[in-house]
């Protein structure tokens, strides 16, 4: 088995792509945390463009974008988490594809520098929850994007909003259930997302609690 290390920051989704591949195939990695305000020289040597994940594999090649990361280690680490059928793969990539338009979506509320921004965003989350809702129900009703089976695609992490949304709550829950999801204890990782949106300083900063963050 190969060496792996990925690099991370520790609040980064996109990370979590491959991280949560790694660990539904059982594979031994080294998770490393970098400071997203003092990026080492070795990280800016293999990173093309500075942001994270990066996958160093054996101490030789290094892979960037989280995509193409899960791809290489869907491919070369059994079991194979995409569906064996190339229609049923393409579907999935294409609602991967999908995937950082709903979270641009998602979270365009914590980006808003001011409440009628935040509300327009607020307003827009039902779309791309929408659209997922109807393709859950099309992929044969969940909770896993291939109804029973965990699959490639089912590598996200609970957003909020799910109430008018039973398809993407239960498929919440479900991804929440599976050890896989958390590269964190979810508390510590709470805690870790509010002080970085407490020091981001936009609209919604002002209602993170001051004192829990900053006793991170
Ligand atoms: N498309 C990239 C997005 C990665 C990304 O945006 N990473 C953020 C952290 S969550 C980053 O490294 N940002 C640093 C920067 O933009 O300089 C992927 O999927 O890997």
């Amino acid at each position: 088995m190969a060496k792996y290390l990925l690099v991370s920051f520790k609040t980064c989704p996109w990370v979590q792509r491959a991280a949560i591949v790694l660990r539904e195939k059982g594979v031994a990695f080294e998770f490393r945390h970098i400071d997203p305000d003092n990026r080492p020289d070795w990280f800016l040597a293999i990173s093309p463009h500075r942001k994270v994940p990066v996958l160093r594999i054996d101490e030789t090649a290094s892979l960037f974008e989280s995509n193409a990361i899960a791809e290489y280690l869907d491919e070369t680490i059994a079991p194979r988490l995409h569906p064996a059928d190339p229609l049923a793969r393409a579907v999935n990539r294409a609602w991967t594809d999908y995937l950082p338009s709903f979270a641009a979506a998602v979270t365009a509320t914590a980006y808003a520098d001011s409440e009628a921004d935040y509300r327009a965003a607020a307003a827009q989350i039902p779309v791309p929850f929408e659209r997922l809702e109807a393709a859950l129900a099309s992929q044969g009703g969940g909770p896993f994007f291939n109804l029973q089976r965990y699959h490639f695609l089912d590598r996200v992490k609970k957003l909020g909003h799910l109430e008018k949304f039973p398809r993407l709550a239960a498929w919440s829950e479900a991804l929440l259930r599976r050890p896989s999801t958390h590269s964190f204890p979810p508390a510590e990782f709470e805690t870790m997302y509010r002080a970085a949106l407490k020091r981001r300083d936009k609209f919604v900063s002002q209602f993170v609690d001051a004192a829990q963050a900053a006793a991170e």
